[in-house]
């Protein structure tokens, strides 16, 4: 009974001007914020659109199998902050998470992730901050791919605003593998004797697929080399 008066008065005083104040105010920053990392998804996803529609043109067939993109939930960001105990402000996002904005590029052979990674890479309004190779040196658990954090630009009404996005490059197996593996992590009903039975065997997995994938680029090396 005390409790349901003082949550009441507490309620009352809570619910008045001043808190929509602060809500608005931070809100809409934080909803600015978003949308622009959302323009710098739509930025880098035609950067890719328009290479494989050149390849496309000019050699007959197109490196990029899929793209996806995703943009960070508000929570998935406040959760990382908390983490990495790094300060609650829209500053450290942008300066602290660099994976806010992502974009996961499906290709069919590993020669194309780096002959892609190499095209973003030299146009002029990209910049590099971070690469990490998981295909030359993949992860404990066989985890695959190349990721680059890169800064792109965004041409608002009155400025020019730079966002990063991480960028995830891996093969079709690449991505089965690792689509499986994310569930292992996130399943909680999964005993940890069993989930290091299965990581076991996820490892040979991801090696069997890594020894697939350069099989399959070989051949179609082979059938090219015939072709030419
Ligand atoms: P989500 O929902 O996929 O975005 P950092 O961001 O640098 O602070 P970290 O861990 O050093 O953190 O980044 P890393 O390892 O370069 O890449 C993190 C992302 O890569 C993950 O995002 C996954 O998407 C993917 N990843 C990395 N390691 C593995 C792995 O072993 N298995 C699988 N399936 N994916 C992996 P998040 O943050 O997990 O979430």
């Amino acid at each position: 009974m005390l409790n349901k008066i003082s949550g009441n008065i507490l309620r009352k005083k809570l619910i008045n001007d001043d808190l929509f104040d602060i809500i608005n105010e931070n809100i809409r920053p934080m909803n600015e914020l978003m949308a622009y990392y959302r323009c710098a998804i739509m930025e880098v996803e035609t950067k890719f659109k328009v290479l494989n529609e050149e390849f496309s043109l000019q050699y007959d067939r197109n490196p990029i199998e899929g793209i996806k993109t995703r943009l960070k939930s508000k929570e998935g960001i406040v959760r990382k902050l908390n983490r990495k105990d790094l300060p609650f402000s829209l500053k450290s996002i942008e300066e602290n998470i660099k994976d806010v904005a992502g974009v996961r590029v499906i290709c069919s052979f590993p020669e194309d992730i780096y002959m892609l990674a190499d095209c973003l890479l030299s146009q002029d309004d990209i910049k590099l901050i971070e690469k990490k190779d998981y295909i030359k040196n993949p992860k404990k658990s066989g985890y695959r791919s190349l990721h680059l954090i890169i800064e792109v630009p965004i041409f608002l009404k009155n400025e020019k605003k730079r966002m990063k996005v991480e960028v995830q490059l891996r093969t079709i197996a690449m991505d089965f593998w690792a689509s499986l593996e994310h569930k292992l992590r996130y399943k909680k009903n999964i005993n940890p004797e069993e989930a290091e039975i299965i990581g076991k065997e996820l490892l040979e997995c991801s090696e069997i697929s890594a020894s697939l994938d350069k099989r399959m680029e070989e051949i179609r090396n082979r059938i090219d080399k015939r072709l030419e």
